[in-house]
Formats: structure tokens, C-alpha cells, sequence
């Protein structure tokens, strides 16, 4: 049977590869996780607020999208929303005159980044929250001031946190967005066109299915959602650099190890990476993230930017990867052609006789790594005749190792 096939946004997406996300709010200012909206609007003044530095370090990061968390848990809105108070707008900051989303989307244009934007569905300020049809009404007011005031969106990200057993009025969200912005990727809830791996640790796990029958609901139940059809739903793997999403003095980033670690799994393994770098309460990403940044991206283009390429033929299932010369290989980045959908199971990789590297999913990109080889060719074995490999590329990193995950992110849920 012919699989699903991805429209052309959810191929533009999957081809930004990595993301950067950005938890900021009324949180950043307390060292909490999450808030129950009880928290003073006024206690939220960033004074050295810059969006041109969290975009600029995105950059240099080499993200391809960038998510601001608009509205979290707690209700605190980033922009002057005209549905509550509690917002930016009863805070000291610009004399309550300020708009965090404006400001970012500002800084997302100039540097030609894709903008995304979170809104939490659980809010636990909103006094209406407990009358569904008047929170669907309000949700649906601010879910539109987002789509209409700040130009195109590359992604809509639906928490699911909070919100077990809850209905949403989902069809008029959906409307929403079909309306004011239909090229925007939808996160996991609703009419969904990308879909949450799974865990908040950042890792795809082979295989790596890009049509679903189900999605995984949120880190804090078991429950999962069973769609009405299979849909190609390919995954995001969200993590924060640090322990928390929201920055806390205490915390800190990740080692270098641990991210190369979560970027093979992620990216190297097909999906998609959202990577949370929360600025700081002074509205500046810190000095050590920004340097644990910079040095995760240095290792990786040390890696991956000199690929050799290979010239590709096939015999029906079988694929040889021609490097024109003797080539030294340590890693091997594999890309499937997934226009018509994903058709690859199961492959292996030989030169001559020895088995290089194995596994299911290629996907947008699949990256081994092995002992070092000398060859001028390599043999691909796919497990689909009319599976198509766009791309097949070697590198030589002097036996780099993909990197050890020395710390899972915590599954207890914040208070
Ligand atoms: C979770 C939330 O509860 C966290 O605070 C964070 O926003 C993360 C991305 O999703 O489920």
C-alpha cells in the first residue's frame, strides 16, 4: 500500500531540522516551573530585554525555527492581549507598554527566521477556565490576536499539559488557524500536523514513523490520542538545554556530550529537534548557554560540514553509493526520499563484505556512526524496491562519538 505523503508545509518544516524554543514569563522571575496565575504581573520586568540576542544566538546556533512560549500554564500573557490584565500590560516593564511576541516576531523577521508560537490551553488564571464554553470563547480571542498581529507562523504548539480529560473546542480552533495562518504546523492537539515524540528528553527512537495512528498526549499521563485516520504526523523532540524550560539561577546547561547525544537521536534519526534555551530574568540568554551554544554547534559543523558525496545508482532494492576515490568513513548520513511518503522499513549499509551500520527508519535524515572504513563505494540494502534514497553522504571526524546522555530531564510534575 502507498503511504501517506507529507503536504508541502509539513515538508518545508521537517526540512528546518532543528528549532529553537524559548520558555519566558511571569515563571522566569520566581525560579519556578510552573505557577497557578496567582503570581504578580508587576513582579515580571526584564530590564535588559533584548530579542535580537535570543534570535542572534538562534542563529548562531544554526536553528531553523524559533517558538516563544506566548502563554504559559499560568495564564501570564507575553503580549497586550485585550481578552485579561494579566498580561504584560499591568507589568513595570516599557511602562506596561512593552510587547514580548512583537518584539520577537520583529527580531524573527530581520534575521529570516520562522516564527512559532505557544498557547497553552490549560490557563490557571483565567477565571473563566472552568466554564468550558465561555474559556473556549476566550481561548479562541487570543489564539487570534497571535494568528492576526504578528505575521506568518511557522507552528502552533499545543500543550497538552494540564489538560487530561479536558475538551477543547477544537473544530473552531482549527478554523482559526485555517483561516489566518494555514501554512502554520500544528502541534499535537486538535487537527494536528506534527506530533510530539513522546518524551520531553529529545529523543526519536528508531523506528521513527511519520504516519500515526496515535499520539502520545502529554509527559504527565499515559493516555494517548487515537486519530479517526492514520495521518502522516512526523514527530518534534522538544528538551530544554537546561533541567527546567523556565531559567532558574540554580540550574544550568546540559554538558556538550549530552546535546551531540540528543542530536543524533533527534535529527539523526529523522525528526525534528526543539531545543529550549530560556532566557534569563534580566531578558538575556546567559553567558553559559550561550556558550554551551556555540560550542555544541562548532562541534557539530566540525562533524558535518564536509560531507563526501556519493553518486548514487540502484537495482531495484539495492543502492551503491559511489565516492568516485578512496574515502575514509567514520559517519554516515543517509536521506530518504519521502516526498511520496516514507517507504523505508529496514536498512542495511555493506562496503564489501562488511556490514557497516543497520536500522528502520531514513526518513529526512539518518545518521550512523562506525569504526573508521577506507572505501571507494558502498552498497545499501533497502527493504522496499520502490523506496528512493535522495542522498547519501560520508564523513570523516576522526572516530567522533555520537555522545552520551548523562542526565534525563525529570517526568515529576512541577507544582
Ligand atoms: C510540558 C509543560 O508542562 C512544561 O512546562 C513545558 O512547557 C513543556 C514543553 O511541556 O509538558
Amino acid at each position: 500500500m502507498r503511504p501517506l505523503a507529507p503536504t508541502p508545509a509539513q515538508r518545508n518544516w521537517q526540512g528546518l531540522e532543528l528549532g529553537i524554543f524559548c520558555h519566558f514569563g511571569i515563571n522566569t522571575f520566581h525560579g519556578v516551573e510552573w505557577s497557578d496565575g496567582t503570581l504578580p504581573a508587576r513582579s515580571f520586568n526584564p530590564t535588559e530585554f533584548d530579542a535580537a540576542q535570543w534570535v542572534g544566538s538562534a542563529v548562531a546556533a544554526g536553528a531553523r525555527y524559533f517558538v516563544l512560549t506566548a502563554k504559559h500554564h499560568d495564564g501570564f500573557c507575553l503580549w497586550p492581549t485585550e481578552t485579561t490584565d494579566y498580561s504584560v500590560a499591568s507589568s513595570p516593564w516599557r511602562d506596561g507598554r512593552g510587547d514580548v511576541v512583537a518584539e520577537v516576531a520583529r527580531a524573527c523577521a530581520q534575521a529570516s527566521m520562522p516564527l512559532g508560537l505557544y498557547l497553552s490551553p490549560w490557563d490557571r488564571n483565567a477565571p473563566c477556565y472552568d466554564d468550558p464554553p465561555a474559556y473556549d470563547e476566550f481561548y479562541l480571542r487570543q489564539l487570534t490576536e497571535l494568528c492576526t498581529w504578528y505575521g506568518p507562523l511557522v507552528e502552533l504548539w499545543f500543550d497538552g499539559a494540564g489538560s487530561q480529560g479536558r475538551q477543547y473546542d477544537w473544530p473552531a480552533i482549527n478554523a482559526v488557524i485555517a483561516e489566518h495562518q494555514p501554512q502554520a504546523m500544528v502541534f499535537n492537539m486538535g487537527e494536528a500536523t506534527i506530533r510530539w515524540v513522546g518524551n520531553e528528553d529529545g529523543l526519536a527512537h528508531d523506528p521513527v514513523h511519520y504516519v500515526v495512528e496515535e499520539t502520545d498526549f502529554s509527559n504527565y499521563t499515559e493516555q494517548t490520542t487515537s486519530l479517526d485516520r492514520a495521518r502522516y504526523l512526523p514527530p518534534e523532540c522538544d528538551v530544554s538545554l537546561r533541567r527546567g524550560w523556565f531559567w532558574s539561577a540554580a540550574d544550568e546547561p546540559k554538558s556538550l556530550q549530552h546535546l551531540l547525544a540528543i542530536y543524533y537521536s533527534s535529527v539523526g534519526m529523522g525528526a525534528n529537534l526543539l531545543l529550549n534555551v530560556p532566557p534569563d530574568n534580566r531578558g538575556l540568554i546567559g553567558a553559559d548557554d550561550q556558550a554551551r551554544l556555540q560550542q555544541w554547534r562548532a562541534e557539530l559543523d566540525r562533524r558535518f560540514a564536509t560531507p563526501s558525496a556519493a553518486e548514487l545508482t540502484s537495482d531495484g532494492a539495492t543502492w551503491v553509493a559511489d565516492f568516485g576515490r578512496d574515502v575514509t568513513l567514520d559517519h554516515l548520513e543517509l536521506a530518504e526520499d519521502y516526498s511520496r511518503g516514507q517507504w523505508i522499513g529496514a536498512h542495511q549499509v555493506h562496503s564489501a563484505d562488511q556490514l557497516l551500520a543497520s536500522g528502520q527508519t531514513v526518513g529526512h535524515r539518518r545518521i550512523h556512526t562506525f569504526a573508521p572504513v577506507s572505501t571507494d563505494r558502498l552498497h545499501i540494502t533497502l527493504d522496499d524496491e520502490d523506496a528512493v534514497l535522495a542522498a547519501v553522504r560520508g564523513y570523516a571526524t576522526g572516530g567522533a562519538a555520537p555522545g552520551t546522555v548523562g542526565y534525563l530531564a525529570s517526568t515529576e510534575q512541577p507544582q
